[in-house]
């Protein structure tokens, strides 16, 4: 049995130190990973997949240990991959995640995974859903996913999930509106936490009447929750949204079209991925900063200095 089939093996039979060797091979890009990948991809399909977003500092670190938990009481097991765009680290756990999750961290049903994204230059949702693989493959039955929501690309990452939990807190005000704009759309359970704060009613109102105006046409109203992650309050609430979210998806027929509408977004940013790789390749680095160049000096547009990039490959 050669090494990578071994790891296979032992990934697939639920090897944790091999599902951490897996991954760091897979945020690398090793050229043994793709084919590991490959190997994977039928044994995937199974996990139910809940991105968890929102804003810095509103609890979802906190909210996802406290769901997972909860997950782990009802006999599920559990992954946990956290994306933390301002963290430089990739590749494992950060210290205030190491720290926070220690009560699960302890368990063997639950798999940790922090993932820096500074130097992933693009490829980062990408590869997230390599990790989400990897944790599916090696069979826990629910991966949350915990990523800010602010950039495009955290956008992406919630899009490859099956269920998308939009955390906020109170006295966001004005700011909402701003902040709903994107966030409306992917929402299927949005949790108002730091309750104890008060004014969680009103913030809970304000998203329920823009909800209103943004009516759904797959037949599920996300529902809007309220909790103290700190203190484990309404957390069994998020479970149940969680679950009958996937239960709805099921019943609705929904499902199969988010796994395709996934899998497509996931294919055409490997395919992107790997033009712009075979693009940089060959010194072609020199080539780029020259076009960047003549746009500056107003020699070229970018659309024109575009085309010229993309010759190699035409
Ligand atoms: N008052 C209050 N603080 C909370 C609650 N949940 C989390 N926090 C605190 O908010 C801070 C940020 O939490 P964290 O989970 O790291 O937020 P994240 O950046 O969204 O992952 C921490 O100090 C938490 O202890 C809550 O329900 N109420
Ligand atoms: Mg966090």
């Amino acid at each position: 049995m050669d090494s990578l089939t071994n790891l296979l093996t032992r990934v697939l039979s639920g090897d944790r130190r091999a599902v951490a060797r897996l991954m760091t091979m897979a945020e690398n890009g090793d050229a043994g990973a793709r084919e590991a990948m490959a190997k994977l991809h039928p044994h995937t399909g199974k996990a139910h997949i809940v991105g968890i977003t929102g804003p810095p500092g509103s609890g979802k670190s906190t909210l996802v240990d406290k769901l997972a938990l909860e997950f782990r009481r009802l006999g599920k097991s559990v992954g946990i991959i956290a994306v933390d765009p301002t963290s430089p680290f990739t590749g494992g756990a950060l210290l205030g995640d190491r720290i926070r999750m220690n009560a699960i961290a302890l368990d063997r049903n639950v798999f940790i995974r922090s993932m820096g994204s500074r130097g992933h230059l693009g490829g980062l949702a990408s590869k997230t859903g390599d990790l989400v693989r990897i944790l599916d493959a090696h069979g826990k039955d629910v991966i949350l996913v915990e990523t800010v929501g602010a950039g495009q690309s955290e956008v992406e990452i919630v899009r490859t999930a099956h269920t998308t939990v939009i955390v906020e807190v109170p006295g966001l005000g004005d700011d909402i509106q701003a902040i709903k704009a994107g966030i409306l759309e992917i929402g299927d359970v949005f949790v108002v936490n730091k309750a104890d704060l008060g004014g969680a009613d009103e913030t809970a109102r304000e998203l329920d009447t823009m909800l209103d105006m943004n009516p759904v046409d797959t037949g599920w109203r996300p529902p809007i929750l309220q909790t103290v992650a700190k203190s484990d309050t309404g957390i069994l609430e998020v479970v149940d949204a969680i679950t009958s979210h996937m239960d709805h998806l099921k019943e609705t027929g929904n499902l199969k079209d988010r796994v395709r509408e996934r899998e497509k977004t996931n294919l055409l940013e490997l395919v992107r991925d790997r033009v712009v790789d075979s693009l940089m390749e060959n010194d072609n680095e020199r080539g780029l900063e020259d076009l960047v160049d003549s746009i500056m000096k107003y020699e070229l547009d970018p659309h024109t200095a575009a085309e010229r990039f993309l010759k190699p490959i035409r």
